[in-house]
């Protein structure tokens, strides 16, 4: 059976982006797929973190991953810090990327900003790891957001590079599972920016376990312009608050953005704005109040947690040791 890796950073509060661009997704691909749903903490620390917070993230990450309807029984979901073969095959990793490929890295640059003498050392390696994340379960699909495509096309270069380097058919090269079409959901305060964990303002993201006052709330105050909405698809243009909006309630709702608009193209955005929150509530409601319940005693997504881990280690670990083999490690 084919088998999906992808990872979520617990890097604060799960948001709609997260849910329309990844997390429901995840949930779908459980019918076809052997799927492995990994909470990266490696990946979070590449930024300062607080240790409390980690913790507590990576927990609420994994509530939210299981309340939106991941199975963790019949699927794997895990923290990647509980198995160390992601960190030992991005060492070797690490010994076969070429500084030229990591120096192309888009998503470096935004992170990395100015400041970038002072970033870390893991912020510039991240793509290594996240190749090992996927190489060492031997992953053959990778759904993946349009951020990060270019990381994995670093992953199949590297998958590439190893096997030639040392002569074997060893690592598959992961395709990319793209869905239709990619919701990219942008901040609710400003339309040209993606809506973000890290965003210091809460205002600009609807959290998961927002309730249904915060969601109604922030929906209300989301930025707008003063006309009202369009009639046609290609009257969103340079309209990017607008666009963002009828994207969600798209996303939301199943509908394509023409039929959003045959609705309420015309309505002035307190209307619309009242219509996508119910919608908003009605979909994430359940879900935020299950990820609060399996929050508030911590027991099942431990538990889970920990089972998920012995389950990829034994996935991980056999790979890992043909690695070593092929890469010469002396087994004494
Ligand atoms: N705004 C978004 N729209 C659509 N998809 C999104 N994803 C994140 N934000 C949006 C997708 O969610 C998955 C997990 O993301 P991640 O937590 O690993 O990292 P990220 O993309 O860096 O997410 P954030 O929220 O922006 O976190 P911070 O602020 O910590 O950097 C990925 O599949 C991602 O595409």
């Amino acid at each position: 059976m084919n088998r999906i890796f992808s990872g979520v950073q617990p890097t604060g509060n799960l948001h709609l982006g997260n849910y329309l661009g990844a997390i429901r997704n995840w949930v779908r691909l459980q019918q076809e797929f052997e799927c492995i749903y990994c909470v990266v903490d490696l990946h979070a620390i590449t930024i300062e973190q607080d240790p409390q917070a980690l913790r507590a993230a990576t927990r609420e990450v994994a509530a939210g991953l299981i309340a939106a309807g991941i199975d963790p029984k019949k699927h794997i979901v895990f923290n990647q810090s509980q198995v160390a073969a992601h960190a030992e095959l991005a060492w070797i990793f690490s010994c076969v990327a070429r500084l030229g490929w990591l120096n192309r890295m888009t998503q470096f640059k935004e992170k990395a900003g100015k400041n970038r003498e002072n970033a870390s050392v893991g912020l510039y390696a991240y793509p290594v790891l996240m190749a090992a994340d996927i190489l060492v379960h031997k992953a053959t699909h990778v759904p993946v957001g349009e951020d990060q495509k270019q990381h994995l096309e670093l992953t199949r270069d590297i998958a590439k590079a190893f096997n030639s380097q040392f002569g074997v058919e060893f690592f598959p090269l992961p395709e990319p599972q793209i869905f239709g079409e990619a919701a990219r959901v942008m901040s609710l305060r400003d339309g040209t920016k993606k809506m973000s964990k890290s965003d210091a303002s809460d205002y600009s993201r609807i959290n998961m376990t927002d309730d249904a006052d915060a969601i109604a709330q922030k929906i209300r105050k989301a930025k707008t312009d003063p006309e009202p909405l369009p009639t046609e698809v290609a009257g969103l243009e340079k309209r990017p608050e607008a666009a963002n909006l009828v994207d969600i309630y798209a996303a939301l709702s199943g509908r394509t953005n023409a039929d959003v608009l045959g609705e309420f193209g015309g309505a002035q955005f307190s209307t619309f704005k009242q219509s996508l929150a119910d919608l908003a509530v009605h979909v994430l409601g359940p879900i935020g109040a299950e990820m609060k319940r399996l929050t508030t005693d911590p027991s099942f997504v431990d538990a889970a947690l920990r089972d998920g881990a012995e389950r990829a280690r034994a996935i991980a670990t056999p790979i890992l040791r043909e690695v070593h083999d092929i890469v010469g490690f002396l087994r004494p």
